[in-house]
């Protein structure tokens, strides 16, 4: 056992007054490409961060759940026996859903002592709620003796997200943080659950993928993400289309748009949605060839396209993408080859795709013109593609 894990161990230990049986891991992402594609049936290449949520835990006689975070110092306390929505809320809502997620799909479980801690930004659009259910559910699972694929405790975790904390998101963050692998991006098929592991290295070809945390204000359980999420369910509904997907199957073009759509904030919309799909296909290919300069161009119309036709950046964000691409050629800074706004929407990261060396020197001038505009200091580090999910011990 590493140090850590047995650090997390002992403090099990203290807390609980017994050993916990395992620890176990679930990352946060980063979503190369493919921006609220995914509950339209459609595209997302998302990548897993070494930064992880970790569960120390071991099973009880009962039906309790004790449930402690490190990150707060707080513990909930709740019976599986009468867990319903709106039972258990704030950050214990989510390990919480995942145990009712688990049981409203009729897998029985016994109560649990679990103590978890997280190295995943929260609030920073980076899946450190994804993360959180996916480390418990498999704990508890395994714990449980249940054994379930990957893509249906992901599932779990997105109706625990759903409909036990209320957020309607897609499936993405679930499958990123169970199903990425070391080295690649991982290519979901919304629509078919089907999964592709890209190979994702940039270190041979000197290039590094930044993050960079504006710390503006990124709220999820708000009205904005279920608007978003509306308006595109009404522009299918106006197209006569099951999901917004089928425009790309179809081969609908965004010209051809117009004359189908006469609701202007719908067409903008749906003209995302059928763009960004496109686009992370031709990100594929991109990484495929290794045409980097190619792929910055389409994490760039991406940014784009989510602020003119999405409308869900900030300033902050689209600062610091026009900053990332505009920084001034030197010895020692070459800008990004593309950036782009990650996540949900309204704040959180910037992702840009970097010449290793010009890391110090993109990460000082994006500092300097935040402080110049106003805005927090962004922090920034660089991701390395990361494991999926897994027992650390
Ligand atoms: C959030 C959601 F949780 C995802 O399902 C996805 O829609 C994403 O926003 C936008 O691409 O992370």
């Amino acid at each position: 056992m590493s140090a850590e894990h047995l650090a997390l161990a002992e403090k099990f230990q203290a807390g609980y007054g017994r050993p916990c049986t395992g620890i176990w891991a679930a990352p946060g992402r980063v979503n190369l490409i493919g921006e609220h594609t995914d509950y339209n049936g459609g595209f997302v290449l998302p990548f897993a961060l070494p930064q992880v949520s970790q569960v120390a835990a071991a099973a009880r006689e009962d039906r309790m759940v004790h449930v402690r975070s490190l990150l707060n110092s707080e513990t909930a306390e709740f019976s599986l026996d009468g867990l319903a929505p709106g039972v258990v809320e704030g950050w214990a809502a989510y390990a919480a859903g995942m145990l009712w997620s688990l049981e409203q799909a009729g897998h029985m479980l016994p109560g649990f002592d679990l103590l978890i801690d997280s190295t995943v930004p929260i609030g920073a659009g980076l899946s450190s709620s994804a993360a959180l259910e996916c480390s418990v559910g498999l704990a508890a699972t395994e714990l449980a003796g249940v054994v379930l694929p990957a893509a249906e405790l992901a599932r779990l975790a997105q109706h625990a997200e759903n409909d036990f904390v209320g957020m309607p998101c897609g499936i993405m963050d679930q499958m990123a943080s169970v199903a990425a692998e070391a080295e690649h991006a991982l290519l979901l098929d919304t629509r078919s659950m089907s999964t592709e592991q890209v190979p994702f290295t940039l270190v041979e070809d000197g290039l590094a993928l930044l993050v960079i945390d504006s710390l503006a204000e990124h709220r999820l359980v708000d009205g904005e993400y279920a608007a978003r999420r509306a308006q595109c369910e009404a522009g299918a509904r106006m197209l006569r289309v099951a999901s917004l997907r089928e425009l790309n199957d179809d081969g609908v073009t965004p010209e051809d748009l117009p004359a189908r759509l006469s609701d202007e904030v719908t067409l903008r919309r749906v003209r995302h949605v059928l763009t960004e799909n496109a686009r992370v296909l031709a990100a594929r290919e991109a990484l495929r060839t290794g045409a980097y300069a190619q792929l910055g161009e389409i994490l760039t119309a991406s940014h784009a396209s989510q602020r003119d036709d999405f409308e869900i950046t900030v300033p902050e964000t689209d600062t610091l993408v026009e900053t990332l691409l505009s920084a001034p050629p030197s010895v020692e800074v070459q800008p990004a080859l593309g950036a782009r706004q990650v996540g949900g929407g309204f704040g959180g990261c910037v992702i840009a795709l970097i010449h290793a060396d010009s890391f110090d020197g993109l990460l000082a001038a994006v500092q300097d013109n935040a402080r110049r505009h106003g805005f927090t200091e962004p922090t920034g580090f660089l991701a390395h593609p990361s494991a999926g999910a897994r027992r650390l011990a």
